[in-house]
């Protein structure tokens, strides 16, 4: 459905433009409980949403509107394994991924846990057999480096999870090899010994360019040191193709399988995080699991007005539709959250980067804004500026984990100072009395007042969420992830797109195909005038 068509949509509307004069030092000042009043928090999480442009009946609208466009049951059937994903047929399931105790997902008739569990068992005990020494390579050599060779889903929800949780770290490194630029594989195998080197191929459909001339490389690199017996002991693969994995040259029983329903940005909780298994152990990776299986839980049965993913969907839909921010920024303020703003780029905008409703019909409001980011305080001293004083409005996501094991002071108090006082700034911004009566105290002239008084006014009324994480253990890190992906799914859900589906993806692989065969001297049609003269360009040199 369309959601400009719903009565809470008009509301939404008309409550902008009335709330759009207030400044939220304004909003904060007549309602001494907001601080407490726009904050939740469940699984470890707190949400304080204090800092946006709202009040009590933005949230009435934002919440009748989810009810309008039936949020309920869309997270119904998508729990419930209807084919949600209509463009490619499919049920979206990662939930069951991480499903606990006893319980039926049915696809098509067929209960899919046991499958799931199965392939669970099997990588906990590959990660275990190769964490112990277990599993050895060519030589008789334990393990002490894996490569995982994939790239988008099959490797940045690993990647980055593996990142977040290194202070958990107690298996072999891990290493993640994703450009297809040769110099991404070369200079991570540089210090790496073959006989002690484990690649997990991941890869859903192991037809993937990047990720295959990646694989093909690093087997010669590996049968140059160990001849081709060695394959066998040294590479395994994730994928949901056995024919394809097969052609490679890896052995089926080397393979953990994952299922069509598994989309590649969702895909950490499956076979993909085997890498995670093997950094943290199997019993830290089902942590994380059951971590994110309490949001799932929490999402599935918290009232709307205090349901974290719905909560954090609504307000960047408000912030989208009705303020106009275009763009959404991700500041972690722990530094193994460093690939995070990567992570949830691909998530978001992969899956609500679309311009058709899922029946095909085009929208007429803004869908998935550009997501971005870096760690905190380094983005502070980079492109906080434009945050600041700039001419865009972007809400931003300050989160921030409070116990990490190694956290130290008396970097951990500045690190809490840091965080709350650019979300702080943010919000309260300086007034023009406030500048001339910062400078004037300091002594400077009234024609140096004037001269700079521009310069040094914050608007300050820039939106932005809190997430202060009891931690950054295994647990919390799966809540928090779960938290964005639901985010994701009650935005799409209420603009009507489909969220699981990437066609916009394809053109580009299309052409690259094309212009790699002509780059190596097939006879190939032209291409548009552009990319001709670029190729003639190159070929000069
Ligand atoms: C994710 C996307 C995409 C995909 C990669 C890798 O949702 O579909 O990022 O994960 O293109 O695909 P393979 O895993 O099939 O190699």
């Amino acid at each position: 459905m369309n959601p400009t068509q719903t009565t809470a949509w008009h509301q939404l509307s008309d409550h902008a433009q009335a709330l759009a004069p207030r400044h939220m030092r304004e909003l904060f000042a007549a309602d001494p409980a907001r601080p407490r009043h726009f904050r939740t928090k469940a699984c470890g999480i707190l949400l304080d949403y204090s800092k946006n442009r709202l009040n009590d009946d933005t949230l009435r609208h934002l919440v009748a509107l989810a009810d309008e466009c039936d949020l309920r049951s869309h997270i119904r059937a998508m729990f419930d394994g209807e084919a949600i994903n209509g463009t490619e047929g499919r049920a979206v399931l990662h939930t069951a991924l991480r499903a606990q105790g006893d319980c039926q997902v049915l696809v098509d008739g067929e209960d899919v846990i046991p499958a799931i569990r199965g392939v669970r068992e099997r990588v906990n005990a590959f990660a275990r057999q190769v964490r112990s020494g277990a599993w050895k390579g060519h030589s008789g050599e334990s393990i002490s480096d894996v490569v995982n060779i994939g790239i988008g889903g099959s490797d940045l929800g690993p990647y980055m999870v593996c990142e977040a949780l290194r202070p958990y770290a107690d298996g072999p490194r891990v290493h993640f090899v994703s450009n297809v630029d040769s110099l991404h594989l070369t200079q991570t195998l540089a210090t790496l010994d073959p006989a002690r080197t484990l690649f997990v191929i991941a890869s859903k459909t192991f037809t993937t360019l990047e990720t295959l001339t990646n694989a093909r490389s690093a087997r010669a690199w590996l049968v140059a040191a160990g001849g081709e017996a060695a394959v066998a002991r040294h590479f395994v693969a994730v994928s949901t193709n056995a024919e394809k994995v097969a052609q490679f040259g890896i052995d089926p029983a080397n393979m953990f399988g994952f299922w069509d329903w598994v989309g590649g940005r969702y895909s950490l909780w499956s076979a993909i995080g085997l890498p995670i298994a093997i950094s943290i152990g199997p019993q830290r990776f089902d942590e994380m699991l059951a971590g994110a299986f309490a949001m799932d839980q929490h999402f599935r049965t918290a009232p709307l007005a205090e349901n974290l993913p719905v909560l954090l969907g609504l307000i960047g839909l408000w912030c989208v539709d009705f303020l106009g921010a275009s763009s959404h920024a991700i500041a972690p303020y722990n530094q193994t959250l460093h690939r995070l703003p990567a992570f949830l780029q691909q998530l978001d905008m992969e899956s609500n980067g679309k311009r058709v409703r899922a029946d095909g019909s085009e929208v007429d409001y803004a869908t998935g804004p550009v997501i971005w980011g870096e760690p905190g305080t380094n983005g502070q001293h980079a492109f906080f500026q434009l945050l600041h004083q700039g001419t865009a409005m972007i809400p931003v996501d300050f989160i921030l984990a409070l116990a990490q094991p190694g956290q130290k002071e008396p970097h951990r108090t500045s690190q809490i100072a840091n965080c709350l006082a650019q979300s702080a700034a943010l919000m309260l911004g300086k007034t023009e009395g406030e500048v001339r009566a910062e400078m004037s105290a300091r002594g400077a002239t009234e024609a140096a007042i004037e001269a700079l008084l521009a310069h040094r006014v914050f608007p300050g009324n820039r939106p932005s969420n809190t997430l202060l994480l009891d931690d950054l253990s295994p647990r919390t890190l799966g809540a928090l992830l779960a938290l964005y992906e639901h985010k994701v799914f009650v935005q799409g859900s209420i603009w009507g797109i489909n969220s699981f589906d990437q066609w916009g993806v394809e053109l580009g692989k299309q052409l690259a195909s094309g212009l790699e065969e002509r780059l190596r001297g097939a006879s190939a049609p032209a291409c548009d005038a552009s990319t001709e003269a670029l190729l003639a360009y190159i070929a000069e040199r």
